[in-house]
């Protein structure tokens, strides 16, 4: 099927805004900078890059027949706030499981942000000692079979549903909004800048701007800013996910290994846990754009888009596209980072 002909239940409040961030450019001095915000994408609790996927994994739900969604991520995860989110307002029932996946100290951690809003939403969110990990759980797949053993009908989402089949849609879909916004901006973004852990989207991506290529001929690096600390993990799992999406919205050629770029450098030694240039990413964002950015994945593509511009390698004549993917809540359990006494 071509991309337009998969059903889609809407959940965003349309195209998500683009923004040029003019204080940011000035400063950096080379590229100009624009974010288009995700952040900002939908009414249902603060939104973010899953909602977008959901409303093409939402037909498949209904279909089903379940009445409990099923998925995995960190205590801080936004993808599980989304899912719950997205189940109240189905009025369905969220089976999150919450595992470690940050050995981050503050004892708020799986109390407030994006676990807060999980549970404020109704969703059944229980915590797992396990840690960091982008594959398939054997939690999740626990929690699947407790529904079921209980009565429910469980609908499987697994993390950031980047492996689920539909996962890579609704970011594929996001290329030929950025196309149609370029057209009434009269801009045109040479570069596009993602975060990327689970992978689906900016492997959605990948496969949205290669059929955009397909159609105009017009070529754009679409550069993944590694913030999973398994680099080798999540480029495995981006090339898989954009070739299964190319595939499935009938690209008709294979996704070139050019277009599939996860760039290290800027996720410290482990996921979660800001370094330097996060922390500076952030400022920057904050005080120069009141753009709030998280420690966790936002801080760190940021940080990545930061210094391409300042060496060059996103040259001072291009139009760069961060794509914010939303992720705020998470900044409640880093409070410390910003206490004036000291973190
Ligand atoms: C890792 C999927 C991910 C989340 O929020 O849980 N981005």
């Amino acid at each position: 099927m071509k991309l337009h002909e998969f059903p889609r239940h809407p959940l965003t409040f349309g195209p998500s805004p683009l923004q040029h961030l003019e204080r940011l450019s000035r400063h950096l001095g080379g590229a100009q900078v624009w974010a288009k915000r995700e952040d900002v994408n939908s009414g249902l609790a603060f939104g973010g890059n899953k909602v977008r996927k959901l409303e093409y994994i939402v037909p498949d739900i209904l279909a089903s027949g379940a009445d409990t969604i099923v998925s995995i991520g960190g205590y801080q995860s936004n993808h599980t706030r989304q899912v719950a989110a997205v189940a109240a307002h189905l009025g369905l029932k969220a089976r999150l499981v919450q595992e470690k996946w940050v050995p981050w100290g503050d004892p708020t951690n799986d109390q407030v942000g994006n676990i807060l809003l999980s549970r404020m939403m109704g969703a059944d969110s229980r915590l797992d000692d396990a840690g960091f990990d982008i594959g398939i759980r054997d939690s999740w797949k626990q929690a699947l079979a407790e529904v079921e053993a209980a009565g429910g009908t469980p609908y499987p989402i697994p993390a950031g549903a980047s492996e689920h089949p539909l996962g890579g849609l609704g970011f594929a879909n996001w290329a030929f909004e950025v196309a149609e916004q370029e057209k009434q901006l009269g801009v045109f973004f040479d570069t596009i800048v993602v975060c990327t852990v689970t992978g689906s989207t900016h492997a959605g991506m990948i496969a949205g701007f290669a059929a955009l290529e397909e159609l105009t001929g017009v070529k754009r690096r679409v550069l993944g800013i590694d913030a999973s600390a398994t680099l080798e993990k999540t480029r495995d799992q981006v090339a898989r996910i954009a070739r299964r999406t190319a595939e499935l919205i009938e690209l008709g050629r294979d996704v070139r290994d050019d277009e599939i770029q996860v760039l290290e450098g800027w996720a410290g030694e482990l996921y979660g846990i800001p370094v330097d240039s996060t922390m500076e990413a952030m400022a920057l964002g904050a005080q120069l754009e009141a753009m709030i950015t998280d420690p966790v994945y936002e801080g760190k593509s940021l940080a990545g888009l930061i210094d391409l511009v300042r060496s060059g390698d996103i040259p001072a004549s291009s139009t760069v596209l961060y794509a914010h993917l939303g992720g705020q809540p998470a900044i409640n359990a880093y409070h410390a980072l910003w206490d004036p006494a000291g973190a």
